[in-house]
């Protein structure tokens, strides 16, 4: 029997603020992102809330120069032979300002110019509308998502990418990780476009002053998220049956440190919190039962959250997604004693796992986690899954003989691959897997480019220097063939 269904969408995935570049070309206007410099595993990055500092680095404005580079990039991708290929459409390269008249006819062509291009080696463009991206006018005009006007802007802005790419694009993802808007400082900015009234490390030490973070707008501007979705859903879908809309969750299993019922039910309220929340409501159409409670405990006002939810009942319900996707790095563990140890890393907190080894960021690799992830969700809402991040972020150093030996990374994805192979035979019902940073770009969380996850080596530095040429690591080989065999051969030599 074979492992994967026919026409599995292979694939890798990219976020225009990491790669792009082009970050004042042809109109574009800032975003969030252009205001973040970059950090590494130890520095944060700061967040400059007033606009770009002159004579700073950012990574975002040149990122992998995608921007001139694509044409070459999608031949590569194609070379491997994907499938599918997700990336993200940024907002103020149609709209600058975010509420702009008229949308600029230039980022239009881009995009369209990207989606022909992959549609010409049939690839089918998987695109988040909102990968950490919001126009900075928005921001200091509105605040963020919190206020209630940026639903219908953004909702213009999600109209005009259906219109203008129908029959080009089918998958579309609303908003990426959703639920890290519920984590401080990190979500806000990123997630929401609320921004700190000065400058700011977007770090996750403890020593950082959150007293800027108001969580009743947190909560709030995360519930406008959910409406502006749920209609996106309908108006995609009304503009062409075609269209498939997911939601984008990041994905967290949270293990009890040990069989103590304290452990075990703190690892369930992780679980749920981190994932269930915004699944619930993107995928079922209404707050689990459990949200007040979150509500209460959190100090969020309860009665505008039941206010709110009671207003948009009927819209959260008609615009449940068609498909739940989701990114997965790692598992983390918890523990209700306070002698155990912290696993460290940078995004999920917990404690170590001993059974499970980390990446050089602290990121504990655990491919029998995406199984275990992939039969709960799907066992939960019944509808067709798709991973749409997944990968190894790790310091590439070139070899003797001049090139890139990654083989720790098809380590690592031949063992989740395996995993979600198991899943699938399990009945779990799998569209698709779409490697994250398929080409070297900037990482999220540290700005860094030396947290490499490409198939595709990219010749730039932290600091942004380098030619930007491109070159192929061995699991570039090793992919096209997993794609060639529709994942049947995942080994290696
Ligand atoms: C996810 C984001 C991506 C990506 C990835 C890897 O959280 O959706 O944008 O960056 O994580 O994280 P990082 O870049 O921090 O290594």
């Amino acid at each position: 029997m074979a492992r994967f269904p026919e026409g599995f969408l292979w694939g890798g995935a990219t976020a225009a603020n990491q790669f792009e570049g082009g970050y004042d070309a042809d109109g574009k206007g800032l975003s969030v992102p252009d205001i973040i410099m970059g950090g590494t595993v130890d520095t944060p990055r700061i967040v400059t809330p007033a606009g770009v500092r002159p004579n700073t680095y950012y990574p975002s404005h040149q990122g992998i120069d995608f921007y001139h580079h694509y044409k070459e990039d999608i031949a590569l991708f194609a070379e491997m032979g994907f499938k599918c290929f997700r990336l993200s459409v940024q907002w103020s390269r149609f709209y600058p300002n975010g509420d702009d008249p008229e949308p600029l006819q230039a980022g239009i062509d881009y995009y369209r110019d990207i989606f022909e291009t992959c549609k010409s080696y049939g690839i089918e463009p998987l695109v988040t509308l909102s990968h950490y991206e919001f126009p900075l006018a928005l921001s200091h005009k509105y605040g963020g998502w919190d206020d209630e006007r940026v639903i219908d802007l953004w909702l213009r802005f999600a109209d005009l990418c259906f219109r203008e790419y129908k029959g080009l694009v089918k998958y579309w993802l609303t908003f990426n990780e959703i639920n890290c808007a519920m984590m401080p400082g990190f979500g806000d900015i990123y997630g929401l476009g609320i921004l700190p009234p000065k400058d700011w490390a977007l770090g996750f030490s403890s020593d950082n002053d959150n007293s800027w973070i108001d969580i009743n707008r947190t909560f709030h501007g995360l519930h406008n998220q959910f409406v502006a979705s749920a209609k996106a859903v309908q108006i995609a879908h009304a503009i062409d049956p075609e269209n498939m809309v997911g939601c984008m969750i990041a994905g967290q299993i949270a293990y009890p440190y040990s069989c103590n019922p304290d452990d075990v039910l703190d690892a369930q309220k992780k679980i749920r919190e981190n994932n269930f929340y915004c699944g619930d409501v993107q995928c079922r159409g209404e707050y689990p039962g459990w949200a007040k409670a979150l509500w209460e405990e959190r100090g969020v006002d309860v009665e505008m959250m039941e206010d709110l939810a009671y207003r948009d009942e009927e819209t959260l319900l008609n615009g449940v997604v068609d498909f739940y996707s989701f990114s997965y790095y790692m598992s983390s563990a918890t523990s209700t004693d306070p002698s155990v140890a912290g696993a460290g890393g940078n995004i999920f907190t917990g404690v170590k796992n001993p059974y499970l080894k980390a990446s050089d960021w602290g990121w504990q690799i655990d491919p029998k986690g995406l199984r275990y992830y992939l039969e709960e969700v799907y066992d939960r809402y019944q509808i067709p899954l798709m991973i749409v991040e997944n990968g190894l972020g790790a310091v590439d150093e070139r070899s003797e003989d001049g090139k890139f030996h990654d083989t720790y990374r098809i380590d690592y994805m031949r063992e989740h691959i395996d995993e979600m192979a198991k899943a699938v035979h399990d009945g779990v019902d799998l569209m698709g897997y779409t490697m994250w940073g398929c080409i070297d770009l900037v990482s999220a969380s540290t700005g860094e480019m030396k947290k490499r996850y490409g198939f595709i080596y990219v010749d730039k530095d932290n600091d942004g220097n380098g030619d930007l040429h491109r070159e192929k690591k061995e699991s570039f080989d090793w992919y096209k063939q997993v794609i060639a065999t529709n994942g049947e051969d995942t080994s290696w030599k």
